[in-house]
């Protein structure tokens, strides 16, 4: 993965105390700056999150404790850490601050030392943090997202499609023959096969498709927005497109099993059963096809 800077949103209505701070820190970082809490707040929303907010307490309008709240209050926002550095340095305060979800407690006047060593140790902390959640939610072989995350996401995207009583869809996709491949061509191979198909779904899904890889050579595709009719025809097409990869020129299909999201539905286990069983039905007629 290309190295980006980390980024760091300041936030201080003094701009003596932000040119400072941004002289401190744009060596190491990228530095963004904002002179109250609402364009914190704006910035924080937009585009991808910074990894640090500094963030001064007293200001006009909304104040940093204000700002924090409505930082920790947000789904988008919440998980970004949080460093107070301000005048209000009663122990108090201070605990205050901590209460509030931030992650460390500045007072001014600042060293300037100081500031950057506790930032750098956030900033480590913020690492390793996306690290582990990169590594608990994607395959490491396919780089899709993992059962776990699928799992973890089809509730939510259920409880929003009964929600908005809009439609959602899965399909179950499982190579065919798969054990053939290895058993003729080397399990590295096999691998090979997997990433390429893995790809293949991937850049053919749409925005609001989950692709995710379930185990072994199994795929689930989740599709938000998208009713039974529609969802056949996207896998049919995908079916069509698979096998016409050829890794390597070998003919590899695969078998889909569609179903749409019903009222009588408690959970995703309710849905992927149906998907399953409709899986199941393809690799009985044949393979290479789409089932529902
Ligand atoms: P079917 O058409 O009925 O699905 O037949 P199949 O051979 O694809 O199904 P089966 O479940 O019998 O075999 C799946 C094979 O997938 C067995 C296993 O060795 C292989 N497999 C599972 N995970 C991996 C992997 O990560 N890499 C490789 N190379 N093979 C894998
Ligand atoms: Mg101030
Ligand atoms: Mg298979
Ligand atoms: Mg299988």
């Amino acid at each position: 993965m290309e190295y980006r800077k980390p980024e760091i949103l300041i936030v201080d209505d003094s701009p003596a105390n932000i040119h400072v701070l941004a002289q401190l820190l744009s060596a190491e970082y990228q530095v963004k700056v904002a002179s109250d809490g609402a364009r914190c707040l704006e910035l924080a929303l937009a585009g991808p999150a910074p990894d640090l907010i500094l963030l001064d307490v007293n200001m006009p309008e909304i104040n940093g404790y204000e700002v924090c709240k409505q930082l920790k209050a947000n789904e988008a926002t919440k998980t970004i850490p949080i460093i107070f550095i301000t005048g209000m340095t009663s122990a108090e305060n201070e605990a205050y601050g901590f209460e509030l979800g931030a992650v460390d407690y500045i007072s001014k006047p600042f060293h300037p030392a100081v500031v950057e060593a506790r930032v750098k140790t956030q900033i480590t902390i913020k690492q390793q943090a996306d690290k582990l959640e990169r590594m608990a939610m994607r395959d490491q072989l396919t780089g899709l997202y993992n059962r776990y995350y699928l799992i973890d996401i089809a509730s939510k995207k259920i409880a929003s499609a009964v929600n908005h009583q809009s439609p959602l869809s899965i399909a179950v996709i499982d190579i065919d023959k798969f054990k053939s491949f290895n058993d003729q061509y080397g399990h590295e191979f096999g691998d090979e096969v997997l990433v390429e198909f893995a790809q293949l779904l991937e850049s053919h899904c749409c925005a609001n498709d989950v692709v995710s890889r379930y185990g072994g050579e199994e795929f689930v595709m989740l599709m938000e927005g998208s009713d039974l009719a529609l969802s056949l025809e996207k896998s049919e097409s995908l079916r069509r497109i698979a096998s016409e990869l050829k890794p390597k020129g070998i003919s590899v299909t695969a078998s889909f099993g569609v179903t749409t999201l019903r009222p009588q539905d408690d959970c995703f286990d309710d849905m992927f059963s149906r998907a399953d069983a409709a899986l199941f039905a393809a690799k009985t007629a044949g393979r290479n096809c789409v089932r529902q």
